[in-house]
């Protein structure tokens, strides 16, 4: 049964309330969830376990989705797409958190947030969509509908530090274990979304089939105003050099670190612990270099070369 507009609203403004509210009150610490394999590729056990709402989701021709691997630039690209929606109208992006204004599909209900599909039913469109999910296992009715797609790929080393990072301050996430355990489960594809290969290479290959504009994080940090523009049109917007200005200020990293609308300073700390990393953690290209050591960064090179041998996909690791 379809809700009106006002009961929508309403759900909406409820759930913006309990991440207000509960933001800073003492709460229990989440129990981390392990991972479930759907067709090979790890996920959150619930998520895995309440498969059918994701692959049943009902797109709409006017959703615009976000897909990345985890840590490569999603909430910097939500944020400049919101921007992008509101006419460069800043204040509106401050109407409610970033995973409420642009839900995540495939999320499990952590509480007290519902699940991503039950939040999408309830908001309005156009629907920004933010989804980590591989290429294969997206729900058939986005290419149906023929729905944008905005595709963020970082590079692998870059990815790997700050998935580590948030994987030790994102108490939902599997126990990442020690540096050199988690850097071995990154190049085995153990991790929560599977592997980083079989992700920016899926997405690769099926960019030409459908609207998918493919953008790397190393070219958004070395010129944001030219790849706001490319975004505004692939999404059909025309805002003035004075409007591309201001998204641009609006979605620099130390903006958006100070911007608790963007910063998930809203989340529960008892799921996000910002004492032990932020969430606005760098933002940099080439911080990789401060973790790897010298032989570990040789066995990396020497098994990306073999992953990467058949594609023509290439990434930065320094600007
Ligand atoms: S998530 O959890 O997968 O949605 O995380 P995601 O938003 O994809 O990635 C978080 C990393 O992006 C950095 N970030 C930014 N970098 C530059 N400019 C802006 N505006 C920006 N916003 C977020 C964030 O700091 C995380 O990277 P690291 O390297 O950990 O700092």
């Amino acid at each position: 049964m379809k809700q009106s507009v006002a009961a929508r609203g309403a759900f909406i403004h409820k759930i913006a309330q309990m991440d207000d509210t509960t933001s800073h009150a003492p709460e229990a610490v989440f129990q981390r969830f392990t991972l479930l394999s759907v067709q090979g590729v790890p996920l959150f056990r619930p998520i895995a376990e309440a498969w059918e709402p994701v692959v049943d989701f009902k797109a709409k021709p006017d959703d615009i989705v976000i897909a990345t691997y985890p840590k490569a630039g999603t909430t910097w690209t939500q944020e400049i797409v919101d921007c992008i929606l509101n006419g460069g109208d800043v204040e509106k992006t401050k109407r409610a958190p970033t995973h409420i204004r642009s839900p995540f599909l495939e999320i499990c209900e952590v509480p007290p947030m519902p699940s991503g599909v039950d939040l999408l039913e309830n908001t309005p469109s156009p629907r920004l969509v933010k989804t980590h999910l591989p290429y294969q296992l997206m729900p058939k009715s986005f290419w149906e509908q023929k729905c944008k797609i905005i595709y963020v790929a970082r590079n692998a080393k870059d990815s790997l530090v700050s998935y580590y990072f948030f994987e030790l301050m994102n108490r939902a996430q599997p126990e990442p274990g020690t540096w050199e355990q988690y850097l071995e489960k990154f190049m085995k594809g153990e991790l929560a979304w599977g592997s980083w290969f079989d992700h920016v290479i899926g997405w690769w290959n099926a960019k030409d089939k459908h609207k998918i504009l493919y953008l790397f994080f190393e070219d958004m940090k070395e010129d944001p105003k030219r790849e706001i523009r490319k975004v505004m049109k692939f999404l059909g917007k025309e805002l003035s050099e004075e409007v591309l200005e201001k998204i641009c200020q609006h979605t620099t990293f130390e903006a958006m670190k100070d911007n608790s609308m963007a910063n998930y300073s809203s989340v529960p700390d008892g799921l996000f612990d910002h004492s032990i990393s932020s969430f606005m953690r760098k933002g940099a290209v080439g911080d990789w270099m401060n973790y790897f050591t010298v032989s570990q960064n040789k066995m990396f090179d020497e098994e990306y070369d073999k992953k990467m041998i058949a594609t023509d996909l290439k990434f930065r690791c320094s600007i």
